[in-house]
């Protein structure tokens, strides 16, 4: 997969990509993660990339022509590339956006080769060049966050992670939590015992098939109980 990522704040990806599975992942080839500044698409002498709000309003706006020149030669350079490959997928981090869940990242890193993430601040984007150029606005939850960088982050951790051959081959095999709609059962290491307490016994049993079923029971009244909203998604006629 290619990730081209267009930001005005290119050092704040250099530590996160930089590290654990995307790390091994760019390292081994499975995904090629580029930086783009868009500050190298403005044309002024002050390389302004944002502006003030038309009708008034705090807070400056992403300007649409370097968004544009900067979309339109990512693009360009894909195509000459490979002339055959399937146009990239354009998403911009708004607040806006649809809210990114474990369904959407499996379909998009199943499904796309090629995606273009451009990162919002400030107030936004010029509306133009949403209507124009994006095909997916992407939010990471319900809560103001100054940037769109970290929701970029937060996209490509978990795109990367599902490409083949990003995991180890004993994690990838596990379905994730979550992808069947439940939450994690708890998890144990050593000691068996801290501070007074213990490892539930059945871990210790040895017995496969009863851990099994004490697991699939945890994970269901852990999500009935901390994540009601989950559970009502998987057993609608529960009530
Ligand atoms: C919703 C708040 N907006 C109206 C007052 C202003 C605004 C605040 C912060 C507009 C953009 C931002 C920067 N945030 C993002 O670009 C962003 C984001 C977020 O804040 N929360 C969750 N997901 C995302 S994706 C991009």
């Amino acid at each position: 997969m290619i990730i081209d990522i267009v930001t005005l704040f290119p050092e704040m990806f250099e530590g996160p990509l930089d590290e654990s599975i995307v790390k091994r992942a760019r390292q081994a080839g499975v995904v090629d993660i580029r930086l783009h500044d868009l500050r190298e698409w403005t044309r002024d002498k002050h390389r302004k990339a944002d502006d003030e709000m038309f009708g008034g309003g705090a807070g400056l706006v992403m300007k649409a022509e370097p968004l544009f020149l900067c979309h339109d030669e990512l693009l360009a350079r894909a195509r000459a590339h490979r002339p055959e490959a399937p146009k990239p997928l354009v998403v911009l981090t708004s607040p806006q956006g649809q809210l990114l869940n474990q369904a959407l990242t499996r379909r998009l890193s199943a499904e796309r080769e090629h995606v273009v993430v451009i990162c919002g601040h400030y107030k936004g984007v010029d509306e133009r060049f949403v209507e124009g150029c994006v095909d997916l606005e992407l939010s990471i939850g319900d809560y103001v966050l100054s940037g769109g960088e970290l929701p970029a982050m937060v996209l490509v951790d978990a795109l990367v992670r599902l490409l083949p051959g990003a995991i180890g081959s004993a994690e990838s095999a596990e379905t994730d939590s979550l992808e069947d709609g439940l939450l994690d059962a708890p998890v144990y290491t050593r000691p068996a015992s801290v501070r007074g307490r213990e490892v539930p016994d059945v871990l210790l049993s040895g017995h496969h098939a009863r851990i099994e079923a004490w697991r699939l029971e945890q994970r269901q009244e852990r999500t009935r109980r901390k994540r009601p909203d989950l559970w009502k998604r998987k057993m609608p006629d529960e009530g």
